[in-house]
């Protein structure tokens, strides 16, 4: 059994995934997220551990020890993963605090299944945290767990972060749980949002539904004789990292054939996307079709190209959606490509890194339409791999990176005129502005990278993060 650990991250999802061979043995593979970079370095300086699902049902695995890391596997049934989490978080939580750009469906064996399974994961965090160590809770799937942990370990300090946007007072009201969310989630002595608006709307509903009241000092809640501090921490990206993938000569050289591939057309648009419906991938398909319709660009002036990750495709919402996606891509290559030359380029699928940097390098303007998003890692992305100052970013005023991202064209998805002109002013700027534009947000990626997010984060929660 691995040692008990001063500092624990618990998400969802450990940081590698158990993948089942066809012979029925099994083998990890590391799933290097934009978390796992930010926080290994401080785990393993700390002999952390993180406590996370595996990624396949019904399977009891030994913890792993992983050079002074120690991975700590959740068992959850199949059952449990379609209630908890395609159900609770993903058909319930996930359309709430996004908005409800789609309906939640408000079940009650659904937040059975996700309080089971918070408790478990409140439990197994408290065999593995050292007495008086730091527990760093992630996300809208475990809300319950700052809580419950502190009901079976009140030693420990626990700070909990919302990775998507915290919703505005009438739509978190319609949660029937409501306060045993607001409950959990107080049981942290940190609560981190993306955003200063995420803060404001915590604050006025911990007071309605949980009686908190505000603390001495700014930003702070006082809950019953403990103090709950609140703060806006926009996560970011690893932006050096990125920014050396793109200037690499063979990210340069892809970039450069991709071009070649598509024709070498005047402008090269671009969409990055886990396939979801809070990406708002239908408003700039409508746009692009648009300004083709009215014959303001041709297909020499201006091809598209949407890179789509697959993601909750047992969910019928995302089921319908990717129709809805595939059909409109059809029509416009339909009604608009020449043999050969398509209008819209699009791949359902998971790129590596490295040929993710050639397609930001190689695209002239990067549409970002979300009707909604926490923050949206893929604005920074592009902006962090445009080392030539140049490239124009679209995008939506309904990310927490908009409130960042200032120099962007900043749009209204929900306005298909205002994303056709912004779309139509991003592929007729002049280089001027276009470089005045990039080089002021990449002044801002630059200098705001993840290890500063964790950094303040840690920080916040008293952790003394040494320096590189
Ligand atoms: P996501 O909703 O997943 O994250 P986002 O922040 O845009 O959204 O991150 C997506 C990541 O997936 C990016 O790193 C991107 O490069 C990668 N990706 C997307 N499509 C890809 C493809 N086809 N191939 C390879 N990689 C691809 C949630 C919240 C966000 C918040 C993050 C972090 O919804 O609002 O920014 O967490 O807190």
């Amino acid at each position: 059994m691995a040692a008990e650990a001063d500092l624990v991250v618990v998400a969802n999802r450990l940081p590698v995934d158990l993948e089942q061979l066809p012979d029925g043995s099994t083998r990890w593979k590391r799933s290097p997220g934009g978390l796992v970079t930010a926080l290994e370095p401080t785990l393993r300086s700390r002999e952390g551990a993180w406590v996370g699902w595996p990624g396949v049902p019904d399977t009891d695995v030994e913890p792993l020890v992983e050079d002074g890391l120690t991975l700590h596997p959740v068992r959850l049934s199949a059952d449990e993963i379609a209630d908890y989490y395609e159900g609770f978080s993903n058909a319930t939580l996930w359309p709430l605090y996004h908005d409800v750009v789609a309906t939640p469906a408000f079940h009650r064996h659904w937040w059975r299944a996700y309080t089971r399974v918070n408790q478990r994961f409140a439990e197994e965090t408290a065999k593995v945290a050292a007495q008086g160590g730091v527990v760093w809770i992630q996300d809208y799937q475990l809300q319950l767990v700052p809580g419950m942990l502190r009901e079976l370990r009140p030693d420990l300090r626990i700070g909990f972060f919302l990775h998507i946007p915290f919703p505005p007072v009438e739509l978190f009201r319609q949660l029937p749980w409501r306060t045993r969310v607001m409950e959990g989630l107080l049981g942290a002595d940190v609560i981190g949002f993306h955003t200063e608006g995420g803060v404001r709307n915590f604050q006025w509903l911990a007071s309605e539904l949980a009686g908190a009241s505000d603390g001495r000092e700014p930003d702070t809640l006082r809950v019953g004789s403990r103090t709950v501090r609140l703060g806006a921490f926009p996560i970011s990206i690893d932006s050096s990292k990125l920014d050396a993938l793109a200037r690499a000569d063979t990210t340069v050289k892809r970039a450069a054939e991709l071009r070649a591939e598509l024709g070498n057309p005047r402008r090269i648009i671009l969409g990055v996307d886990r396939l979801d419906y809070t990406k708002g991938i239908d408003v700039r398909l409508r746009a692009f079709h648009e300004l083709l319709s009215e014959e303001r660009i041709t297909i020499d002036d201006a091809v598209m190209i949407q890179l789509a990750t697959p993601s909750r495709e047992r969910v019928e919402h995302y089921r319908h959606m990717r129709d809805q996606i595939e059909l409109s891509v059809g029509r416009i290559n339909g009604e608009y490509a020449r043999v050969g030359h398509p209008a819209v380029h699009y791949l359902h699928q998971s790129l590596p890194r490295e040929e993710l940097a050639a397609f930001y390098l190689a695209a002239d303007v990067m549409l970002v339409t979300p009707l909604r998003d926490g923050m949206n890692l893929v604005a920074k992305e592009y902006v962090a791999c445009r080392f030539d100052e140049s490239g124009a970013l679209v995008l939506s005023e309904f990310t927490g990176a908009a409130i960042e991202l200032t120099s962007a064209l900043l749009v209204n998805p929900h306005d298909t005129d205002g994303v056709k002109e912004a779309l139509f002013a991003a592929l007729t700027m002049n280089d001027e502005e276009r470089g005045k534009r990039m080089r002021s947000l990449r002044a801002q990626v630059m200098s705001h990278d993840v290890d500063r997010w964790a950094r303040s984060f840690l920080e916040a929660l008293g952790v003394p993060v040494p320096s590189e």
